[in-house]
């Protein structure tokens, strides 16, 4: 239940801190974009559209999410801390981990924002729109391997991954920090990569490590990873329990945020108009072609709306579980204006939404994408 009047007061109280926390600064905003949110959407970049055409999204076009500042770690001193609630605490550099048991995972990441700043009133932070989002082919050792050669204690529940980037978001001085449960982090599919798309980690990506979490969104994957330590009680870090939680105002203790719901986008057809983006399609056929994906169960029927007319796409198999899958389906452009739309249904029965239900920080927004089109 949305408290109306708490939803003015921007103070969030962690009872396990006893301190008083801001996830967001400052409340919900109808009013223009500020230069503060001008100020992170130009570091943080998102996915341009037209890449959805690709299976692994090219260097460059992934988005990009930087809480903080990209560390500048010198990979010859680098080493990654292995300890906490193990058998064995282990230190190990780059080269150990290069010798190491290898996997290759593609894997769909999305940002929690994605879609923030579509929502009335719109959440303070990073301003997505839709495309904060990339697929890319992850490599390196897998998280259970070194978990096991560690040898993790039987009072074990979570596992904390800290990232080397540093900065104060809510009044608290931290580092980067994320945890998983225990049942999670022994999952096979989970990655500390070294390597993305066969080259070197980029150094917005995380280099010279970091852990990808297929399926999750996109904060679970921690970048510029220093220390993974075994915990006996759950971790109450600020980016677990202030920060990524489904709440209705400031003072809701909400949920936390886990697996990608689903989505699907699709590619703008025809040209677009370089300042409104809206597009000019050419009449006759054109072939409309997208991607859908889900962390909470496969995607399983896709649906293209033209004009608030739905039918079902054709959907081609992702490369891998959490990887996207291709989709698409013919349309015959009559000369007018047209509004088209896409939405995935999952495993799990789940289907996009036609209107997003609100939440404080604006988390999980999977709303269907409407394209304007003119048809000439
Ligand atoms: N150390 C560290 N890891 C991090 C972050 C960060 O700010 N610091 N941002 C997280 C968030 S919110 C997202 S969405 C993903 C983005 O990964 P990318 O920039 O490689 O796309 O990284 C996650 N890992
Ligand atoms: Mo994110």
């Amino acid at each position: 239940m949305p408290k109306q009047l708490s939803r003015h007061s921007s103070i969030l109280k962690t009872p396990r801190h006893g301190r008083k926390l801001t996830p967001h600064p400052g409340e919900p905003s109808h009013g223009p974009l500020t230069a503060e949110e001008l100020q992170l959407a130009v570091r943080n970049h998102s996915m341009p559209l037209e890449a959805l055409r690709n299976d692994t999204t090219p260097p460059g076009l992934h988005y990009v999410l930087t809480h903080f500042d990209i560390p500048f770690i010198d990979a010859e001193h680098w080493h990654l801390q292995i300890g906490g609630a193990v058998q064995r605490s282990l230190e190990l550099n780059l080269k150990a981990l290069r010798r190491a048991p290898q996997i290759s995972v593609p894997v769909t990441l999305e940002c929690a924002g994605n879609g923030r700043s579509l929502l009335r009133p719109r959440p303070l932070s990073q301003p997505w729109q839709l495309e904060a989002v990339g697929t890319a082919v992850w490599t390196g050792v897998p998280l259970a391997y070194l978990l096991a050669q560690a040898g993790v204690e039987d009072d074990a529940v979570e596992v904390v991954f800290t990232g080397a980037d540093t900065g104060v978001q809510g009044g608290v001085r931290q580092q980067f920090a994320r945890s998983l449960p225990i049942a999670e982090a022994l999952r096979p599919d989970i990655v500390l990569a070294y390597r993305m798309n066969g080259n070197e980690l980029p150094p917005q990506h995380g280099y010279p490590l970091r852990l990808v979490v297929p399926g999750w969104y996109g904060m679970a994957s921690v970048k510029w990873l220093s220390s993974i330590k075994v915990l006996t009680k759950p971790f109450d870090g600020f980016q677990q329990a202030v920060a990524y939680r489904y709440q209705q105002d400031a003072d809701d203790a909400g949920t936390p945020v886990s697996w990608i719901k689903v989505r699907s986008l699709m590619i703008p057809p025809g040209v677009p108009d370089f300042f409104t983006r809206s597009r000019m399609v050419p009449a006759g056929p054109v072939m409309l072609t997208g991607r859908a994906w889900s962390g909470e169960g496969a995607v399983q029927r896709v649906e293209v709306g033209i004009d608030g007319k739905w039918a079902q796409a054709q959907l081609a198999h992702p490369a891998a579980p959490f990887a996207w899958c291709a989709w698409s389906m013919p349309w015959v452009a009559d000369p007018g204006d047209h509004e088209l739309a896409c939405r995935a249904t999952d495993a799990t029965g789940a289907t996009q939404p036609l209107e997003q239900a609100w939440n404080y920080q604006g988390m999980g927004n999977n709303v269907v994408q409407r394209i304007k089109a003119t048809v000439q």
